[in-house]
């Protein structure tokens, strides 16, 4: 079968996963010549089996609203790939969730574990529940109904969920809350949960801290640095929040940052006490980035994205395909060298053929943002051991594994003087994973 004939195969069979196939065809375009030079792999037919979750759960989830009102959402939890440890990854609330979305994203989330250099599988999940304007005693009921199915299939062992976009430490803690009760287990079945009850420092900072700590060794190779950079950041979430942060603390400026609804452009740098103000209107008011623009006097841009503001470093912290070919065009006409994304895939296939065509610097999410699943898997090991280590060490080992997973970039990716991350992370992430697979057999 040619690469077209599986692709299509792929298409075919996931005609109505659009963001899925867009996942499959990066990973298995960049990783064919691997594949064709292994007929081990195909013998085993690798690929087929690893673009086929291990096992989907779809589930009812009813609650009751303040005013008594019955509602019913869909629960998820995909467990898409075993081989190399726990399910892992984390569950999305959002009201675009589909079975198509969280399949791409616990496909990405297979070849990122494997990059972590920690033994994690590949797995995510969610719900089309919108937290948006809901209480907190409504996301609380929620989360409980969604945990009394959840709970059977997950455990510390077996498949251990984060969050992600509309999850974070609020949720988890309902839902650890309600695992606990059903189970009377205290274990590390979550990550991300509350630093009082056995969460890991630096896990909030750490998808954040890692992009840019992946976008510091990707400048480093061409002898720059974040020093004295106007950055552009997307979203203003948990990602972008600490990511902000990192850029500040080494001497970059960023000028924006986004939600759903538009984007703010701060020409000033958003320091000190405006990302002060920023994280409590995000994350105690749970207000609108406008707010940001009201409070400051900055420009406000609603219905727009960053990208047409002047920056050399662009980090995408919001969700996937909110950078197109013609943003990407405009990126690097304005002076962008570096992309390195907080977000998971969050530029389109035409958008990334133009960061490699212009062979600017591009860290694909995958290996950009693993730097919060590799923090997650630091919380399960310290769970497992009863012990939680210091802000210093937490960061020193999150550091250390970005650096290695820039390395394993490099080594799979190198092409001359020019080195293809997206090709690198890809290649990188499989080889460990089919390995893993040839060995346990037809599973
Ligand atoms: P949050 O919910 O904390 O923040 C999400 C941000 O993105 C908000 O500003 C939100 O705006 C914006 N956003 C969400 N959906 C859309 C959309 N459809 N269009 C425009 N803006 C949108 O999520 P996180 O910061 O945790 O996640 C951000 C991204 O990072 C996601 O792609 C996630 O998968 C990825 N990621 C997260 C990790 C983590 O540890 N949390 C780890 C690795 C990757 P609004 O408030 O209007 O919804
Ligand atoms: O996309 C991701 O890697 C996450 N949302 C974090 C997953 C995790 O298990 O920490």
């Amino acid at each position: 079968m040619t690469m077209h004939e599986f692709l299509h195969q792929v298409s075919a069979k996931n005609a109505d996963q659009p963001e899925f196939i867009q996942a499959v065809t990066e990973v298995v375009e960049t990783i064919w010549d691997v594949y064709e030079s292994n007929p081990q792999y195909r013998k085993a037919k690798i690929l087929d089996r690893i673009v086929e979750p291990e096992r989907v759960i779809i589930f009812r989830v009813p609650w009751q609203t303040d005013s008594g009102e019955v509602m019913v959402n869909r629960g998820y939890r995909v467990e898409f790939n075993g081989a190399i440890g726990p399910y892992k990854g984390g569950l999305r609330f959002h009201p675009s969730v589909n079975l198509g979305i969280l399949k791409f994203l616990g496909f990405e989330q297979i070849f990122k574990n494997s990059l972590t250099t920690l033994p994690m599988g590949g797995g995510k999940g969610g719900s089309d529940f919108n937290p948006r304007g809901r209480s907190d005693e409504e996301v609380m009921r929620f989360c409980h109904s969604f945990m009394l199915e959840l709970f059977r299939h997950i455990g510390p062992d077996t498949d251990v969920p984060a969050g992600d976009i509309g999850v974070g430490k609020r949720e988890i803690g309902f839902m650890y809350g309600m695992y606990k009760k059903i189970r009377n287990e205290a274990t590390g079945v979550f990550t991300g949960k509350g630093l009082e009850w056995g969460g890991s420092l630096i896990r909030p900072e750490a998808t954040g801290f890692g992009t840019v700590y992946f976008a510091e060794e990707m400048l480093k190779t061409k002898g720059q640095s974040f020093d004295g950079k106007t950055v552009l950041v997307s979203g203003s979430g948990n990602v972008s929040q600490y990511a902000i942060q990192k850029v500040n603390q080494l001497g970059g400026k960023v000028v924006t940052a986004s939600d759903s609804d538009g984007f703010i452009y701060d020409p000033d740098g958003i320091k000190g006490e405006k990302w002060e103000y920023l994280l409590d209107l995000k994350n105690v008011k749970r207000g609108r980035i406008s707010e940001y623009a009201d409070e400051f006097g900055v420009k406000y841009f609603p219905g727009a994205r960053p990208w047409s503001i002047e920056g050399q470093i662009a980090l995408p912290c919001a969700t996937q395909n909110e950078i197109n070919g013609e943003e990407a065009r405009t990126l690097i006409k304005n002076g962008c060298i570096c992309v390195s994304e907080g977000a998971n895939m969050p530029t389109t296939p035409e958008g990334v053929e133009v960061y490699l065509d212009s062979k600017i610097l591009y860290g694909p999410g995958k290996a950009a943002n693993a730097g919060g699943v590799a923090t997650s898997g630091l919380e399960m090991t310290q769970n497992s051991m009863r012990i939680s280590w210091s802000r210093e060490e937490v960061d020193a080992k999150l550091h250390g594994i970005m650096k290695a997973i820039h390395q394993q970039c490099v080594t799979y990716g190198k092409d001359g003087d020019f080195i293809n991350y997206v090709k690198g992370a890809n290649v990188a992430g499989f080889i460990k994973v089919a390995n893993a697979m040839m060995d346990q057999g037809i599973v």
